[in-house]
């Protein structure tokens, strides 16, 4: 049998690979998992990438995503099983392409997906669908959720059973194109709108969900990320500020803001007392990997903490990627310490 040979090379090629955590997935592209803990089991809900030949540019074009499928697994290196095609752009009557970084939550034994797409003008919106079980398929609301704009959806359900959703990216997430959740008349250039290097930076966006979860509950605010003198994070901090990829995990208590630094590919997280913030700056989660985009969720599972990421692995062009995990380990002061992706 060729069964064992397989396996053997599969272990070689680990352990000699300069990545050193292998892909979850081989047999599609997937990138930007978002992670949680439904039915005992771990779900994931990440972006399926697919090359569509679309030059790439700095509003990222190339990421022209059509689907979205589920995974899941009974436990961190357990058998992961493809849930199938569980939502398509073609079923959903606002969105017209780019069907960008998901994530989904649970309420009641609902499920529900939120996803950001462009609509017939080439407005980033953020879009709800719905299931009655974790692994869809998922039916989509015919209409954005009123209020949202830009992308990366991130869905938070506190203690006492608030649910709150953070979102945003600056550059093609097109989040430089409002102010106050509301449209400004600025270039469609990456950086047009954008604040000055010595200004406050964009921050992510954030809103209470509404009982019914298909709405905000609250207008959209920016909530702050602020430096360790209580000053916010600059425009021209690129090391530091938020680009896009927003995600919210509790520890101990403390709220934990995680996001990309975009242009210089960390993934950064700031800690908090309350949902809204202002949340400090702290750290980095995790080094840059292989390939522009980096984007990541956070996830407990049976006492551990795991990091679900993506690389590009297996095809090495940046809108090809591959989820991956890895364990993450909170420190006793609170702090997280930094996930190197790469053999050195
Ligand atoms: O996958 C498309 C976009 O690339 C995501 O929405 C961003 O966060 C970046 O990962």
């Amino acid at each position: 049998s060729c069964g064992p040979k397989t396996e053997e090379k599969a272990v070689e090629s680990t352990e000699t690979s300069k990545f050193l955590n292998p892909p979850l997935i081989s047999d599609l592209f997937t990138a930007d998992p978002s992670a949680h803990v439904f039915e005992g089991k771990i779900y994931i809900y990440p972006s399926h990438d697919v090359e569509s030949d679309v030059k790439e540019d700095d509003m990222g074009a190339h990421f022209n995503m059509v689907d979205y499928h589920v995974y899941s697994m009974e436990k961190p290196g357990g058998v992961i099983t493809d849930h199938g095609k569980v939502l398509d752009v073609a079923d959903v009557a606002w969105a017209k392409r780019q069907m960008w970084a998901p994530d989904a939550a649970e309420k009641d034994g609902k499920y529900f997906l939120y996803f950001p797409a462009k609509d017939a003008n080439d407005i980033f919106k953020i879009g709800v669908a719905v299931s009655d079980e974790p692994y869809g398929p998922f039916v989509a609301n015919p209409e954005p959720m009123k209020g949202t704009f830009s992308i990366d959806p991130a869905v938070f359900k506190d203690d006492d059973g608030s649910y709150f959703m953070y979102w945003g990216g600056i550059w093609g997430g097109q989040l430089q194109q409002y102010r106050d959740g509301k449209h400004q008349p600025v270039g469609a250039g990456p950086t047009d709108g954008i604040p000055a290097p010595d200004q406050p930076s964009l921050m992510p966006q954030m809103a209470k969900l509404a009982d019914d979860m298909m709405e905000l509950a609250e207008a959209a605010k920016p909530v702050q990320i602020l430096d360790s003198l209580g000053n916010p994070i600059l425009a021209g901090d690129n090391n530091r500020r938020f680009f896009e990829a927003a995600w919210m995990h509790k520890y101990n208590g403390k709220y934990y803001l995680s996001y990309s630094t975009g242009d210089t590919h960390f993934i950064a997280y700031a800690t908090g007392d309350n949902p809204y913030g202002p949340f400090t700056y702290q750290g980095v989660v995790l080094n840059p990997v292989q390939g522009w985009t980096n984007h990541h969720s956070i996830v407990e599972f049976e006492g551990k903490w795991y990091l679900f990421y993506h690389d590009t692995e297996l095809a090495n062009k940046t809108h090809l990627r591959n989820i991956k995990m890895t364990e993450l380990v909170h420190n006793e002061d609170g702090t997280i310490q930094t996930i190197e992706p790469m053999r050195k």
